[in-house]
């Protein structure tokens, strides 16, 4: 299914964006926001289809995948957050190493091929205790991809002396980290994120995170949390921003829209909402982003917060990826994510070959693993 060159668009004001995409430029942050407002959302999920198509022609990846969250203790109070707890409370959970061991153990299968960790910030773990989860992950064989811009911020304040962005990242490479996850980003603008995240790396600070990271061999992902308090601008400001640091480094494997999950977080209750984001905007959303950030491999539709049904559909509409098996997600479902915890590569397989694409297992680092050719027909 390859998606047409020629497209007609209904509302004259996206006619000239779409000409300017086929003829490969870049979209401003205006033209952005008319992508954003249009009611021809049909247009804009076939221009992101095609802008997809070219990059990835027919394949959607996935991978192999364990989330790993070693404690959900964190002192930052982001208030979107359902996971954090404190000392004490109940549902607190703090691993040591023994028990991320048995943790991995439990859930090994022969496919698994990266463990993706994203935790709290822990105020009492000493620095080393990271080093020596991520050095007995990769001598166990697996891709660690490992905290978020906002955790390795963290890192360099528990260490004395205080430790920078490339200290901390070079140490934890060296201990066999192959990338980054994209959590934290939240949303860039000043505005949003004093409300949403006030304690957390600042936008400047996750950027810089990642610029060093990509400086020093370390591929990332970016994500952007949506559905709550921002504006459509605070999201077009969000990917410019992204695009920008992509120019300069080229580190960005992919980017995750975010859905925000309205149960059990300060956020949710502060603006009375327990309604999801709907699935028209979790289109446009991918769809947009796809347009807009045209240096960026892929985008991911996280079939965790926006459920494995509308992530198909997302498939048409500019996702070339749809994360992974993931088996045991914790950080969403805290927040009263809906869907299961996991799936199985059989229901991802499925999922990506009825929507006319080939599924291919990858790697952390999106190296093939394994193309799932169609069988061809019998005949006779
Ligand atoms: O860092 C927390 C966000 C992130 C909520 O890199 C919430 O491949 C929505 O980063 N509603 C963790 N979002 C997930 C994450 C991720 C997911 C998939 C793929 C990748 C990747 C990374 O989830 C957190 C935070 O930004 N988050 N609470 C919430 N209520």
């Amino acid at each position: 299914m390859t998606a047409p060159e020629v497209l007609t668009a209904h509302d004259p004001a996206l006619a000239p964006l779409v000409d300017k995409v086929l003829a490969g430029h870049r979209l401003s942050f205006d033209e952005g926001v008319t992508l954003f407002h249009t009611p021809d959302l049909p247009t804009v999920a076939r221009l992101a289809d095609t802008v997809r198509a070219r990059l990835t022609g027919d394949k959607t990846y996935f991978v192999h995948s364990l989330r790993l969250s070693q404690t959900n203790i964190c002192y930052v109070g982001c208030t979107f957050c359902g996971f954090q707890r404190k000392f004490g409370e109940e549902g607190v959970w703090d691993m040591e190493l023994g028990d991320v061991w048995a943790y991995v153990d439990e859930h090994h299968h022969p496919d698994l091929t990266e463990i993706h960790i994203s935790s709290g910030h822990h105020p009492k773990r000493p620095f080393g205790y990271y080093l020596d989860l991520v050095r007995g992950l990769s001598e166990r064989g697996y891709q660690v991809k490992a905290w978020t811009a906002a955790e390795i911020h963290h890192f360099t304040k528990i260490t004395r002396p205080r430790m920078s962005y490339r200290e901390v990242l070079s140490e934890l490479k060296a201990a066999g980290l192959v990338a980054l996850p994209g959590g934290g980003a939240e949303i860039f603008a000043e505005r949003v994120r004093r409300r949403v995240a006030r304690a957390k790396v600042t936008a400047e600070g996750w950027l810089d995170v990642h610029r060093t990271a990509h400086e020093l061999g370390l591929p990332t992902n970016a994500t952007m949390l949506y559905g709550h308090v921002e504006t459509l601008e605070d999201r077009l400001d969000h990917m410019l921003r992204l695009r920008a640091l992509q120019d300069e480094t080229g580190g960005f494997m992919s980017f995750i829209p975010l859905a925000f999950q309205p149960d059990n977080n300060d956020l949710a209750r502060e603006l009375n909402k327990s309604e999801f984001t709907t699935g028209l905007d979790d289109l446009r959303n991918l769809a947009v982003s796809r347009i807009m950030l045209d240096n960026v491999p892929h985008i991911k539709g996280y079939w965790i917060m926006i459920t494995p049904e509308l992530t198909q559909v997302t498939l048409s509409a500019g996702v070339s990826d749809i994360d992974g098996t993931i088996k045991d997600e914790r950080i969403a479902h805290a927040s009263g994510a809906s869907t299961e915890r996991g799936m199985t590569e059989g229901q991802l397989v499925r999922l990506i070959q009825d929507a006319g694409r080939v599924p291919v297992r990858r790697d952390a680092l999106y190296k093939e693993l394994k193309v799932f050719e169609r069988e061809p027909a019998l005949v006779g």
